[in-house]
């Protein structure tokens, strides 16, 4: 049984001692579910590191063709990490690291995302899951991060994630990844934040595969055929492959904290209160109110979708209901909301969109003017982990718990001799340690918390501009140097403890409840 501690600087706190706490840090690390404890986790996905884009008989993705259209950076090298996984999976042993959340790249598997497998493709991961497992480091993997072989996907009306075929070739894909890995395997994602996938790339068209709509109708297709799919991986994993290999499989969803923006007015403050509770269920709940409440998505978007947001049948809602042996959770940021029926939205990348999927949500967000800004632009806002978690496990009672899949900051780092010194990183992810430590005396079971990310590697449309591991990746000579974060990740994974030296964390009690005060809300709304 591990003990964790919180250790203010004064005073000390005790961590919880459950069993069933387990903890992770450092990029992307995730913990097994059933099993507890695996802490000191990294996370990173197939295309963001691997590279190796056209060798050892991989399949393109869309993420391949998508990104050669925009014209940056992409992903044929990366970190290179096919060729210096051995190296990779040293330094994260060295680290102390216990768990590591990867993904498998679709078309490295399945060239032709169906039918023959690649031998290169399944000796690579084979070889990788062998080389983690060797130097006690537990994996846990994601099967879908966005990678869709390109096979699958021609530009059209019913393609990739817009047709329904692609239920049938995701669950053999599963198939596939479960009988070849799935004895070393215990811990097992079908989908990363299909939130993106669906949005960014069928609705803004910021994501592979591109796709733009304007009302907002494929975003609902893409989502429900992937929510199809996560089912019958699950129920196909939960009959053929659970009872003897016995891990646990769950989904990763991504969420920000919605805080509404309060007002004089009652009448209007309830208004923000309502489009903030939308807001959650048109990122969080689209998902998960399937899946822990009875199978069908959240009345409120059943009300304002109409004919947009597909129907599922008994029988599908029968699959989908309890898909999840857990909950994991991929958070970043915070925003105030307000209502708005325009549904103006300016994404985390700067994209502005008119109506559509946000206009159905019909809810803006607002930043606290005090509030820090990671190199994404994104709020630090750790009290808001602390509500999302607290709200996440009131709302939806994840038999096997929460597990926190990725948490992290991209932080400017223009040099290796700056990048080293990340204590903005630092301070980060202490104050959102701290912040998951409330959830879970407030009575949140957290059971493990993967960092993002442990190397830097492909920001995805920001190609290699931001920086979030904490180990610095020199992407000339491929060099990996651990920064200041990662000591401290591999202090607190050692130690078990987590300690806040005087004004080494995010202060923001400062803005909790300030903006309560309704002066200062007009200000913000003006
Ligand atoms: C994760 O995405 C990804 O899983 C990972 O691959 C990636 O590298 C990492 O985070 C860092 O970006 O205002 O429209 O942006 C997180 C992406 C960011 C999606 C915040 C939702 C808020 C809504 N999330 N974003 S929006």
């Amino acid at each position: 049984m591990h003990k964790y501690h919180l250790v203010h600087n004064p005073p000390r706190v005790s961590w919880l001692p459950a069993p069933s706490c387990a903890y992770a840090s450092l990029s992307t690390a995730a913990l097994r579910p059933p099993v507890a404890h695996a802490h000191r986790l990294h996370a990173t996905a197939s295309y963001q590191i691997e590279g190796a884009w056209n060798e050892g008989g991989r399949g393109l993705s869309i993420w391949d063709t998508f990104s050669k259209k925009l014209g940056g950076d992409t992903g044929e090298i990366a970190c290179d990490h096919y060729y210096r996984y051995r190296d990779d999976v040293k330094l994260m042993a060295s680290l102390g690291l216990k768990n590591y959340r990867l993904s498998v790249s679709w078309s490295r598997l399945q060239p032709d995302g169906r039918g023959a497998l690649n031998p290169e493709g399944v000796a690579f991961y084979n070889d990788l899951i062998n080389c983690l497992v060797e130097h006690g480091v537990e994996p846990m993997v994601t099967l879908y991060h966005w990678d869709l072989p390109a096979a699958l996907h021609e530009d059209g009306e019913r393609d990739g994630w817009l047709n329904e075929d692609i239920v049938q070739a995701y669950t053999d894909y599963a198939r596939v990844c479960f009988e070849l890995f799935g004895d070393r395997v215990k811990s097992w994602l079908t989908f990363n934040e299909p939130w993106c996938s669906c949005v960014l790339g069928y609705g803004t068209g910021e994501h592979a595969p591109g796709l733009k709509c304007e009302d907002g109708s494929k975003v609902y297709r893409a989502a429900h055929n992937t929510l199809l799919a996560h089912a019958h991986a699950v129920d196909l994993y939960r009959r053929h492959f659970q009872p003897q290999q016995g891990g646990a499989i769950g989904i990763t969803l991504n969420s920000g904290w919605s805080e509404p923006l309060g007002d004089a007015d009652p009448h209007v403050a309830r208004s923000h209160a309502a489009a903030a509770h939308r807001s959650l269920m048109w990122s969080l709940g689209w998902f998960a109110d399937p899946i822990w409440r009875g199978g069908d998505y959240p009345r409120e978007m059943r009300e304002r979708c109409g004919d947009k947001l597909p129907e599922f049948t008994e029988a599908e809602k029968k699959l989908i209901s309890g898909s999840s042996d857990f909950l994991g959770l991929n958070h970043y940021a915070s925003e105030f909301i307000q209502h708005n029926e325009a549904g103006d939205f300016v994404s985390g990348w700067g994209t502005v969109t008119k109506g559509g999927f946000f206009g159905d949500m019909a809810a803006t967000s607002v930043s606290h003017p005090s509030w820090s800004r990671t190199d994404m632009g994104w709020n630090v806002v750790p009290w808001g982990f602390t509500e999302l978690l607290l709200w996440c496990h009131r709302r939806y009672q994840p038999s096997g718990g929460i597990y926190v899949t990725e948490n992290g900051c991209a932080v400017p780092e223009p040099t290796k001799e700056l990048a080293v010194e990340d204590h903005f990183r630092v301070a980060y992810f202490t104050s959102y340690v701290a912040a998951m430590h409330e959830a879970i005396e407030k009575g949140a079971d957290v059971r493990g918390y993967y960092a993002w990310s442990f190397l830097d590697n492909f920001e995805w449309q920001l190609g290699f501009s931001k920086r979030f591991g904490m180990v610095h990746v020199d992407y000339a000579t491929q060099q990996r140097t651990p920064k200041a974060s990662a000591k401290w990740f591999a202090s607190l994974v050692a130690a078990n403890e987590l300690h806040i030296e005087v004004g080494a964390r995010f202060t923001d009690a400062a803005t909790t409840h300030v903006i309560a005060d309704a002066t200062l809300a007009q200000q913000l709304a003006a």
